[in-house]
Protein backbone atom coordinates (compact mmCIF):
# COMPACT_ATOMS: atom_id res chain seq x y z
CA UNK A 1 0.00 0.00 0.00
CA UNK A 2 1.50 3.26 -0.90
CA UNK A 3 1.26 6.25 1.54
CA UNK A 4 -0.18 9.23 -0.49
CA UNK A 5 -1.98 12.15 0.41
CA UNK A 6 -5.41 13.66 -0.75
CA UNK A 7 -7.18 17.11 -0.44
CA UNK A 8 -10.55 17.27 1.27
CA UNK A 9 -12.75 20.26 1.50
CA UNK A 10 -15.34 20.30 3.92
CA UNK A 11 -17.60 22.37 1.60
CA UNK A 12 -19.87 25.53 2.85
CA UNK A 13 -23.27 22.88 4.01
CA UNK A 14 -20.66 20.99 6.22
CA UNK A 15 -19.91 23.91 7.70
CA UNK A 16 -23.16 25.71 8.24
CA UNK A 17 -24.66 22.45 9.69
CA UNK A 18 -22.06 22.23 12.52
CA UNK A 19 -20.20 19.03 11.37
CA UNK A 20 -16.89 20.12 10.43
CA UNK A 21 -15.85 17.69 13.70
CA UNK A 22 -17.99 15.14 13.07
CA UNK A 23 -16.41 14.90 9.88
CA UNK A 24 -12.66 15.03 10.36
CA UNK A 25 -13.47 12.37 13.42
CA UNK A 26 -13.85 9.95 10.73
CA UNK A 27 -10.82 10.57 8.69
CA UNK A 28 -9.07 10.19 11.88
CA UNK A 29 -10.62 7.00 13.09
CA UNK A 30 -10.37 5.61 9.58
CA UNK A 31 -6.70 5.79 9.90
CA UNK A 32 -5.93 8.97 8.32
CA UNK A 33 -3.80 11.85 9.23
CA UNK A 34 -4.36 15.34 8.99
CA UNK A 35 -1.23 17.37 7.51
CA UNK A 36 -2.41 20.33 7.13
CA UNK A 37 -5.73 22.14 7.72
CA UNK A 38 -7.50 25.70 7.19
CA UNK A 39 -10.60 27.54 6.85
CA UNK A 40 -11.47 29.50 4.23
CA UNK A 41 -14.33 31.24 2.39
CA UNK A 42 -13.38 31.30 -1.54
CA UNK A 43 -14.14 34.04 -3.88
CA UNK A 44 -16.08 33.12 -6.75
CA UNK A 45 -12.76 33.01 -8.95
CA UNK A 46 -11.23 30.71 -6.42
CA UNK A 47 -14.08 28.23 -6.25
CA UNK A 48 -13.89 28.28 -10.52
CA UNK A 49 -10.47 27.76 -10.42
CA UNK A 50 -9.90 24.90 -8.39
CA UNK A 51 -13.00 22.90 -10.55
CA UNK A 52 -12.22 24.73 -13.83
CA UNK A 53 -11.98 20.95 -15.12
CA UNK A 54 -15.76 20.86 -14.62
CA UNK A 55 -16.31 24.44 -16.25
CA UNK A 56 -18.11 23.11 -19.43
CA UNK A 57 -20.13 21.38 -17.24
CA UNK A 58 -24.24 22.76 -16.85
CA UNK A 59 -23.46 22.62 -13.20
CA UNK A 60 -20.46 24.73 -13.33
CA UNK A 61 -22.41 28.25 -12.02
CA UNK A 62 -24.10 26.41 -9.39
CA UNK A 63 -21.35 24.57 -7.81
CA UNK A 64 -19.11 27.51 -7.70
CA UNK A 65 -21.65 29.57 -6.51
CA UNK A 66 -22.09 27.38 -3.77
CA UNK A 67 -19.02 26.62 -3.05
CA UNK A 68 -18.61 30.52 -2.80
CA UNK A 69 -21.34 30.76 -0.59
CA UNK A 70 -19.77 30.29 3.29
CA UNK A 71 -16.45 29.50 4.92
CA UNK A 72 -15.13 25.86 4.08
CA UNK A 73 -12.32 23.69 5.44
CA UNK A 74 -9.59 22.45 3.38
CA UNK A 75 -7.38 19.82 4.65
CA UNK A 76 -4.25 17.55 3.52
CA UNK A 77 -4.92 13.96 4.35
CA UNK A 78 -2.52 11.19 4.59
CA UNK A 79 -1.90 7.36 4.83
CA UNK A 80 -1.99 4.15 3.21
CA UNK A 81 -4.36 4.48 0.29
CA UNK A 82 -5.39 7.49 1.45
CA UNK A 83 -6.82 8.60 -2.08
CA UNK A 84 -9.14 5.76 -2.26
CA UNK A 85 -10.00 5.40 1.36
CA UNK A 86 -11.51 9.32 1.61
CA UNK A 87 -13.63 8.30 -1.36
CA UNK A 88 -15.14 5.05 0.07
CA UNK A 89 -15.35 7.42 3.76
CA UNK A 90 -16.70 10.24 1.64
CA UNK A 91 -19.68 7.31 -0.94
CA UNK A 92 -20.93 8.24 -4.11
CA UNK A 93 -21.25 11.97 -5.86
CA UNK A 94 -25.61 11.48 -5.05
CA UNK A 95 -26.21 10.85 -1.24
CA UNK A 96 -29.50 8.92 -2.75
CA UNK A 97 -26.70 6.70 -4.38
CA UNK A 98 -24.29 6.91 -1.51
CA UNK A 99 -23.38 3.35 0.76
CA UNK A 100 -24.92 3.30 4.44
CA UNK A 101 -22.52 4.78 6.80
CA UNK A 102 -21.15 7.17 4.17
CA UNK A 103 -20.24 10.98 5.18
CA UNK A 104 -22.35 11.56 2.16
CA UNK A 105 -25.24 9.03 2.94
CA UNK A 106 -25.45 10.32 6.41
CA UNK A 107 -25.13 14.41 6.13
CA UNK A 108 -25.49 15.35 2.64
CA UNK A 109 -29.05 16.58 0.83
CA UNK A 110 -28.70 16.54 -2.73
CA UNK A 111 -25.86 15.91 -5.57
CA UNK A 112 -25.23 19.94 -4.98
CA UNK A 113 -24.71 20.10 -2.03
CA UNK A 114 -22.48 16.88 -0.98
CA UNK A 115 -20.87 18.07 2.07
CA UNK A 116 -17.41 16.86 1.04
CA UNK A 117 -15.31 17.19 -2.01
CA UNK A 118 -11.95 14.61 -1.94
CA UNK A 119 -9.22 14.00 -4.96
CA UNK A 120 -10.01 11.21 -7.28
CA UNK A 121 -6.46 10.84 -8.20
CA UNK A 122 -2.76 11.07 -6.63
CA UNK A 123 -2.14 12.96 -9.86
CA UNK A 124 -4.95 15.48 -8.98
CA UNK A 125 -4.29 15.63 -5.24
CA UNK A 126 -0.85 16.66 -5.38
CA UNK A 127 -2.47 19.66 -7.72
CA UNK A 128 -4.91 20.49 -5.70
CA UNK A 129 -2.95 20.60 -3.15
CA UNK A 130 -0.93 22.84 -4.44
CA UNK A 131 -4.15 25.01 -5.30
CA UNK A 132 -4.35 26.06 -1.48
CA UNK A 133 -1.59 25.02 0.53
CA UNK A 134 2.39 26.45 0.70
CA UNK A 135 5.31 23.34 1.04
CA UNK A 136 5.83 24.95 4.03
CA UNK A 137 2.04 24.41 5.62
CA UNK A 138 2.46 20.68 5.02
CA UNK A 139 3.39 18.77 7.72
P1 LIG B 1 -17.12 14.17 -6.86
O1 LIG B 1 -17.28 15.38 -5.97
O2 LIG B 1 -17.79 12.96 -6.27
O3 LIG B 1 -15.69 13.91 -7.26
P2 LIG B 1 -17.53 15.20 -9.56
O4 LIG B 1 -16.07 15.47 -9.61
O5 LIG B 1 -18.12 14.42 -10.68
O6 LIG B 1 -17.96 14.49 -8.20
O7 LIG B 1 -18.31 16.58 -9.51
C1 LIG B 1 -17.81 17.65 -8.72
C2 LIG B 1 -18.95 18.28 -7.99
O8 LIG B 1 -19.85 18.87 -8.92
C3 LIG B 1 -19.83 17.32 -7.16
O9 LIG B 1 -19.27 17.03 -5.90
C4 LIG B 1 -21.10 18.08 -7.07
C5 LIG B 1 -21.19 18.78 -8.42
N1 LIG B 1 -22.00 17.99 -9.34
C6 LIG B 1 -21.65 16.86 -9.99
N2 LIG B 1 -22.63 16.39 -10.75
C7 LIG B 1 -23.67 17.25 -10.56
C8 LIG B 1 -25.00 17.32 -11.06
N3 LIG B 1 -25.48 16.41 -11.90
N4 LIG B 1 -25.77 18.35 -10.62
C9 LIG B 1 -25.31 19.29 -9.76
N5 LIG B 1 -24.05 19.27 -9.26
C10 LIG B 1 -23.27 18.27 -9.66
MG1 LIG C 1 -14.42 15.04 -8.43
Amino acid sequence: MAVERTLSIIKPDGVEKNKIGNILARFESAGLRIAALKMAHLSRAEAEGFYYVHKARPFFGELTEFMSRGPVVISVLEGADAVAKNRELMGATDPAKAAPGTIRKDLATSVGENTVHGSDSAENAAWEIAYFFAGSELT
